[in-house]
C-alpha cells in the first residue's frame, strides 16, 4: 500500500467532511488498497507473529452488556402478560421502539465494576475479554460521537463514567487483553434497512469503529450481524466485507478479526466463529474459536438456570485446545452491571483446574497432537515435545488407556500430573498403550503428560517459493502476462484484487510449478482454498480436482512424502468473475496446518 502525497490526503480529508455532512470524517490516511494487483491476505495468520497471542492464549472472556441487560430476560406488556428472551428482546418480543427507548433511557449499570470482572477473567485463566460494544439494538457502550443511542447519552447512567475505558484499564493491569464485539446489523439506525441509504449507516459505523480503535486500541473486532434477513432487511454483501476488512487493518494492522467481517467463510477475516458448537477436529483453513454461553442465553435473563457444571465447560476447553481452537466463554452481567454469581463460581472452577500441577499446559500455546488420534476416553493437546492426555474416564484399576498412533515417536517419561504414580507405557504397531497404577487426580480430567521424542528434522529447508505464471484469461491461452517467484500460494484477491496490477481481477488464469521438500516423513494433508476453480498436483498425482467454479472452497488431499525428498508440485487456479482466492496450506503429524512456507518450495528449473 503506497502512502498518498500529503496534499492528497488533506483534500480527501476534507471531501469525507463534506459528504458526511459534518459526521466525524473517516480520515484515511492512504486509500484502502483496492484493485488489480491487490492481494487482502495480508500475511499467514497460522503462523503470523500478528496472531501469536491468540493462538497462545486459547480461553477468553465473552460479555454480552447492553440496554436489554435493563430488561433481565423478561418485557412485561401493558396488558400483563410476559415475554421472555435475552438480547432479542427488543426483536423476539416486538417491543416498539418509542418504548424501548423509554426503558433505555432508565438503564443505570451503577454496579459495573471492570476491577472485578478483570479479575474474574485473570482467576479463571482467561487471557481476553471480547465485551459488546454494540449489540444489534444499536446501543453503544461507549461515549460516541456518532449517535446519541449510547450509555452516556440515553441512559440514567454517571454521565463521567465509560465502561470501555475502565475494562481497557482493568484489563491492562491484569495482563489480559481487550476486544470488543459489534454489531453490523442494527436495528434503531434508520439508515441501515435501506440499500439506498445503508451507505449513511456505513459512513456512521466506520467512524465508530475507529473511534473504538483509536480510544481503546482493542487487540480483537469481534463482528455478528453480517447475515442476510429481511426482518429487518440487513444490506450487508460480500463487498462491503472485502472493504470493511481492508478499512480495519488500515486502522490498525495488527487486530485480530473474526470471519463474520465478511459473510462467515474461510476467505473473511482470520477466525472461524462456530458458535455452541465445537468442531470435532481442526477446521481447515482457518483458525477458529467456539464462541459459547455458560447457561442457555447470552444476555442477562434472571429465569435462566440452565447453568453447565465446571466439569463440562473445562472439558470444553481441553478439547478445543486439542484441536488448536479457542474458547470464547459468555457471561452476561445484570442490569446493574455485576456478574452473576454462578457465572463467577464456574470461571473459578475452571481456572483452579488450569493453575493445579500445571494441567494449563494441555491448553495454552497447546495444540492438536499431531502424532495420535483422539481417543474415547478423552483428548490429546500438544505442545512441542509434550503430549498431555487429558483423561475423561480414568481406566479401573489395571486398565490402560489406549492411542493410535499416526506417525512414529517414542515415549521418553510419562508422569501424571500431580501425582507420583507410576505410568507404564508399551509401543505397539500403530498403537500406544499408557497405563496409569493410581487412581485419577481429580474427577474434571486426570493429564497425564508424555514426552516424547520424534524423528528429527533432516530437511529445514533453504528454498525460496514456486514459479508462478499468470493470464489475462481464465483458460491458460496463451502467453503468461506476469512470471515471478511467489514465496508460497497465500492470495486473497476477493472481488477487486488480482495477481497483478496487469491482470484484470474479472478473468485470469494462475499456475504455480516447482517442487515441495517436506521437513519430515509422513502422511502430509494438503489444503488448498480456492475461488473459482483449482487442481493441485503433487508428485505427478491430481490430489485436489474442482473444475466446477466455486466460491470459497476449501479442498483437501493426503499424499505420504519422504524428508528431504523433492516432488514436483503444479497447482492452478482460475477466476471467471466475482471474487477469486487461492491459499496452499498443509499439515502432517508435526507440521501444524499452516501456508506451505517458501523455504520448502523450490522454483521450477
Ligand atoms: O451475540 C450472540 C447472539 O445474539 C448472536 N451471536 C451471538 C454471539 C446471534 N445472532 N443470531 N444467532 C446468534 C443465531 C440466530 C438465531 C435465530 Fe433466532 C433463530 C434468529 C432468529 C431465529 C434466536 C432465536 C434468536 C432469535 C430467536
Amino acid at each position: 500500500m503506497t502512502r498518498r502525497p500529503f496534499i492528497r490526503a488533506v483534500l480527501s480529508l476534507a471531501a469525507a467532511a463534506i459528504l458526511t455532512g459534518g459526521l466525524p470524517a473517516v480520515a484515511r490516511a492512504a486509500p484502502l488498497p483496492s484493485g488489480p494487483g491487490t492481494n487482502y491476505a495480508t500475511d499467514d495468520p497460522f503462523t503470523a507473529a500478528r496472531t501469536r497471542w491468540w493462538r497462545d492464549d486459547r480461553f477468553g472472556m465473552f460479555i454480552h452488556f447492553g440496554a436489554y441487560s435493563q430488561l433481565q430476560g423478561e418485557y412485561r406488556r401493558a396488558d400483563g402478560t410476559t415475554c421472555r428472551n435475552a438480547e432479542w428482546i427488543q426483536r423476539q418480543c416486538q417491543i416498539p421502539r418509542e418504548e424501548y427507548e423509554k426503558l433505555a433511557a432508565g438503564f443505570n449499570p451503577s454496579g459495573f465494576d471492570a476491577n472485578a470482572i478483570a479479575r474474574t477473567a485473570k482467576a479463571a485463566g482467561q487471557k481476553y475479554v471480547v465485551i459488546t460494544s454494540k449489540h444489534h439494538e444499536g446501543y453503544a457502550m461507549w461515549p460516541t460521537k456518532v449517535n446519541q443511542w449510547n450509555l452516556r447519552d440515553h441512559s440514567s447512567f454517571d454521565k463521567n463514567r465509560d465502561i470501555l475505558a475502565e475494562l481497557k484499564k482493568a484489563t491492562a493491569e491484569q495482563g489480559v487483553r481487550l476486544g470488543f464485539y459489534y454489531s453490523i446489523w442494527d436495528w434503531h439506525d434508520p439508515d441501515f434497512p435501506d440499500p439506498a441509504t445503508f451507505p449513511r449507516y456505513k459512513k456512521r459505523m466506520y467512524a465508530q469503529l475507529k473511534e473504538l480503535v483509536d480510544n481503546y486500541h482493542p487487540a480483537v473486532l469481534w463482528f455478528d450481524g453480517e447475515w442476510s434477513t429481511d426482518r429487518p432487511n440487513n444490506p450487508w454483501t460480500e463487498r462491503d466485507g472485502e472493504e470493511l476488512e481492508a478499512y480495519v487493518r488500515s486502522l490498525d494492522p495488527n487486530i485480530v478479526l473474526n470471519n463474520r467481517v465478511g459473510k462467515r467463510r474461510v476467505v473473511d477475516g482470520d477466525t472461524g466463529t462456530p458458535e455452541q458448537e465445537i468442531p470435532d477436529q481442526p477446521v481447515a483453513g482457518q483458525l477458529w474459536e467456539s464462541c459459547m454461553t455458560l447457561n442457555g442465553s447470552w444476555g442477562y435473563a434472571a429465569w435462566d438456570h440452565d447453568w453447565k457444571s465446571s466439569t463440562e465447560l473445562t472439558r470444553n476447553l481441553v478439547s478445543i485446545a486439542s484441536r488448536s481452537g479457542n474458547y470464547l466463554l459468555n457471561v452476561g452481567p445484570d442490569k446493574l452491571g455485576r456478574v452473576p454469581r454462578e457465572s463467577v463460581d464456574r470461571l473459578r472452577q475452571m481456572g483452579d483446574w488450569l493453575r493445579a500441577h500445571g494441567q494449563g499446559n494441555a491448553v495454552y500455546g497447546a495444540g492438536t497432537p499431531g502424532v495420535v488420534a483422539e481417543p474415547g476416553w478423552g483428548v490429546v493437546s500438544r505442545k512441542g515435545d509434550r503430549l498431555y492426555a487429558s483423561v475423561y474416564q480414568w481406566p479401573t484399576a489395571g486398565g490402560s488407556l489406549e492411542l493410535k498412533t499416526l506417525a512414529p515417536f517414542s515415549v521418553q517419561s510419562a508422569r501424571v500430573l500431580g501425582s507420583g504414580q507410576r505410568v507404564r507405557v508399551e509401543q505397539g504397531a500403530g498403537t500406544l498403550r499408557v497405563t496409569p497404577t493410581g487412581k485419577p487426580v481429580n474427577p474434571i480430567a486426570t493429564v497425564i503428560e508424555l514426552k516424547i521424542k520424534t524423528p528429527p528434522v533432516t530437511a529445514p529447508g533453504n528454498g525460496t517459493g514456486l514459479t508462478a505464471q499468470f493470464w489475462p484469461n481464465a483458460d491458460f491461452s496463451g502467453e503468461p502476462t506476469v512470471t515471478r517467484t511467489d514465496p508460497g500460494v497465500n492470495y486473497n484477491w476477493k472481488f477487486t484484487g488480482s495477481p497483478d496490477p496487469a491482470i484484470p481481477a474479472e478473468a485470469f488464469s494462475s499456475r504455480w510449478t516447482g517442487n515441495v521438500v517436506p521437513r519430515d516423513s509422513g502422511e502430509y494433508t494438503f489444503t488448498t482454498v480456492s475461488d473459482d476453480t483449482v487442481r493441485l498436483w503433487v508428485n505427478g498425482k491430481l490430489v485436489v480436482d474442482n473444475t466446477v467454479p466455486h466460491g470459497p472452497a476449501v479442498h483437501q488431499g493426503k499424499v505420504s512424502l519422504t524428508a528431504g525428498q523433492r516432488y514436483a508440485i503444479k497447482l492452478e487456479q482460475t477466476e471467471r468473475g466475482g471474487e477469486a482466492s487461492m491459499k496452499l496450506l498443509w499439515s502432517s503429524p508435526n507440521t501444524p496446518q499452516q501456508i506451505i512456507p517458501a523455504a520448502q518450495l523450490h522454483p521450477a528449473s
